[in-house]
């Protein structure tokens, strides 16, 4: 070979290494097995081909991703959603069922074939059917791009944190959405975990500065999370990157990530406490034997003693995400073409159960996918009444500015998230408390002064009791793209809207046409790939058959009456289910609670008797 020939090809091969994407294959089957998570109690685990947990995924922007996930359950469909991925002219990859795809049938597989071209940092995946993830199907998912990250580190670790149930969600399910729970409490968890365990030990290097990937994986509670006498410099929300800023203490809503840079001290003598700290206003009772923060162990000696667990003198002076500034400072879009007010409201309908709104509707999946509606709806598919009455769908132009409003009427936290995007966080408003009397605070153009120069982008966000936030995004990203309550409970209880952005484009876009595999996934499960969300075909606004929420409490009695009366009719029942509901044998006065949430006196319950 001549020198040059030899040039040639070292230069072809650093070509490839260099710029070539790569494709990395992953062939996953579900299944069920047992595992001892917070070695306090082994129980049944969703596995990934027997094993758990299941697997990190690690690629470079551009490459190609082909997950095969084949259904192991024998009685349950799956589903499959990277979050925060953006996946341009990719939708029918995003996961949720109804909305992009089919559910997957038992005994099924369907190929989840996406690049990843606009997105890096810290992502991660999860199943996107009902309760799944909290029985611990998802794992980490990191995209590259080391050349051009903007800081400089030594090492980098992740931590991926989350809250732990002793029962599964199908164990817990039934008894959550049920005529005795009209509360609607959700349940309590037992543990706080970090890295799929408890009591983690980090053993670290001195004088290194660590990138720390934090990932809040659990499925309902918010955490704070500090590390003893050391701070921590975040420079990524969400996959966006940031300016830095140091805080001693973190406060993540689940689903959201924080990327910070820790370094090490010099002295190597004394070790240090990792701490978790649930956000206990999000749960509606504490029982007395659960142990609100958990501590692991940030190691530069083992030799030394392990640390005791970590005070702090204030919970409440963790890093505000709202005054992060991107690091490309993305300045704030201009003034909004399209407002989408939302009011959220936690109620029961006419069968007792306690459900979730958006302006008065509980999001209730359609017949067909509303994709799948879309691509086969021809002109019709700019009209949003052809996607169902009970789906809470808006139609996007493309390129519009998008402002979503949303006004919290519940006296409970909410952490939002919008699939296919990054949004600009321009106003959120601080909680109004019921305890103090405060009613619930809607939006008021009057009062704000000025949206931030620079708003932080991030794809989830918390709102504030009985309060509202403003979110603003560029309908840039062609696709059915869900916005959720991400609290595995609230989103079963239906808090959610569609946003269906630009659809001719989803329609001429080639790469959007359905695979034959997509297709197959439908048949296989014996649902409609055409037709409007009632599946009908011929008249694509005819919403004969379409599937509809329970009706409303009829005018005249108040949702608490009725509830009151289902009570007092099967009040013997009462105490036993409610018990079962907040898993709480040992609890003596959960029925005083239930009723007092409901404001009935106790007397009208016993005189109805
Ligand atoms: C995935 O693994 C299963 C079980 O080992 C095997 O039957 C199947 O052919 C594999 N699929 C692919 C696409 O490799
Ligand atoms: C963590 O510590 C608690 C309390 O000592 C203990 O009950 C639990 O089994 C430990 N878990 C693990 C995974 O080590
Ligand atoms: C799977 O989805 C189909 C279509 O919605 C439904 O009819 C079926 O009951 C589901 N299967 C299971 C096991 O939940
Ligand atoms: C994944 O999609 C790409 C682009 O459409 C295609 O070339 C490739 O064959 C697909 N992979 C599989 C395994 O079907
Ligand atoms: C946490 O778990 C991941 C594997 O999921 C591992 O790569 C990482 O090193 C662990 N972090 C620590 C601090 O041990
Ligand atoms: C953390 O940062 C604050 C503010 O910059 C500083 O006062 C403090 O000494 C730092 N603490 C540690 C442990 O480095
Ligand atoms: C800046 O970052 C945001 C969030 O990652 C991204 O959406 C946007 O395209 C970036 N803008 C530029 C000009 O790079
Ligand atoms: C941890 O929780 C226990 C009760 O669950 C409490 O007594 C203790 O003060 C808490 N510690 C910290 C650091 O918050
Ligand atoms: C850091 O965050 C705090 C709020 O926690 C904010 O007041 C401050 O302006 C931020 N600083 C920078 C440089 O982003
Ligand atoms: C929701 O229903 C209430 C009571 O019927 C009504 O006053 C309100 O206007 C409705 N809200 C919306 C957004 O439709
Ligand atoms: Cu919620």
């Amino acid at each position: 070979m001549t020198l040059t020939a030899m040039t040639k090809l070292l230069l072809v091969a650093s070509f490839f290494s260099f710029t070539s994407a790569q494709t990395h294959t992953f062939n996953w089957t579900t299944g069920w097995g047992t595992y001892n998570v917070d070695g306090v109690k082994g129980r049944e685990v969703i596995t990934c081909n027997g094993e758990y947990p299941w697997p990190d995924v690690r690629v470079s922007k551009g490459d190609r991703v082909e997950i095969y996930l084949n259904n192991g359950f024998t009685d349950a469909n799956t589903t499959l959603h990277v979050h925060g991925l953006f996946l341009k002219g990719q939708n029918q990859f995003d996961g949720p069922p109804f909305l992009t795809q089919c559910p997957i049938a038992p005994g099924d597989t369907m190929l989840y074939n996406f690049t990843v071209e606009d997105n890096i940092g810290t992502y991660w995946y999860h199943s996107h059917t009902a309760g799944q993830y909290q029985d611990g199907f998802k794992g980490k998912f990191i995209i590259e791009d080391t050349e051009n990250f903007p800081y400089e580190y030594d090492e980098e670790v992740t931590l991926e944190i989350g809250e732990w149930y002793h029962k599964t969600s199908g164990e817990l399910m039934p008894a959550f959405m049920n005529l005795f729970n009209p509360t609607g409490a959700e349940p309590i968890p037992q543990n706080l975990i970090i890295n799929n365990t408890m009591n983690l030990t980090w053993n670290v290097e001195p004088d290194t500065t660590y990138l720390v990937r934090l990932v809040n994986t659990g499925g309902f509670v918010s955490q704070y999370f500090w590390i003893e006498d050391h701070n921590m410099t975040v420079v990524e929300v969400d996959g966006v990157f940031t300016e830095r800023n140091t805080t001693d203490m973190l406060y993540l809503t689940i689903a959201q990530r924080y990327s910070f840079l820790l370094t090490t001290k010099s002295d190597t003598s004394k070790n240090f406490a990792i701490m978790q700290k649930f956000d206990d206003t999000m749960l509606d009772i504490i029982p007395s034997d659960l142990q609100l923060n958990a501590t692991s162990y940030l190691t530069y000696n083992s030799d030394a003693d392990k640390p005791s667990e970590n005070f702090v003198d204030s919970i409440d002076d963790y890093l505000d995400d709202f005054y992060l500034v991107p690091y490309n400072k993305t300045e704030l879009y201009d003034e909004a073409d399209y407002r989408i007010t939302l009011d959220l409201q936690m109620d029961n309908l006419i069968d007792g159960i306690n459900y979730a709104f958006f302006n008065n509707i509980t999001y209730t999946t359609p017949k067909v996918p509303t994709l799948m509606t879309v691509l086969s709806a021809g002109e019709e598919a700019t009209n949003a009444a052809i996607y169902g009455t009970n789906t809470n769908s808006f139609v996007l132009e493309k390129d519009q500015i998008v402002d979503i409003v949303l006004n919290n009427l519940d006296t409970g936290k909410h952490p939002f998230h919008l699939h296919g995007h990054t949004f600009q966080t321009i106003w959120r408003d601080r909680p109004y408390d019921a305890d103090a009397g405060e009613d619930p605070h809607p939006f008021d153009d009057d009062d704000v002064d000025s949206f931030p120069q620079y708003p932080m982008m991030r794809d989830t966000i918390y709102v504030n009791p009985q309060s509202n936030f403003v979110i603003r995004f560029k309908a840039d990203n062609p696709g059915v793209w869900f916005f959720h309550c991400h609290i595995e409970w609230h989103t079963i209880q239906g808090l959610a809207i569609v946003l269906i952005e630009d659809p001719e484009s989803i329609q001429a876009e080639s790469s959007q046409a359905l695979t034959q595999n997509s297709i197959d996934v439908c048949n296989n499960v014996g649902v409609l790939y055409q037709g409007n969300a009632a599946g009908n075909i011929a008249d694509y606004t005819d919403l004969t058959g379409q599937n509809i929420q329970q009706k409303s409490i009829p005018s005249g009695f108040t949702a608490k009456g009725v509830v009151a009366m289902t009570f007092s009719c099967l009040a013997g029942i009462l105490g036993l289910l409610t018990i079962a509901v907040y898993g709480l044998m040992e609890m003596p006065d959960v029925e005083q609670k239930v009723i007092k949430e409901l404001d009935i006196p106790l007397t009208e319950l016993i005189s109805n008797k």
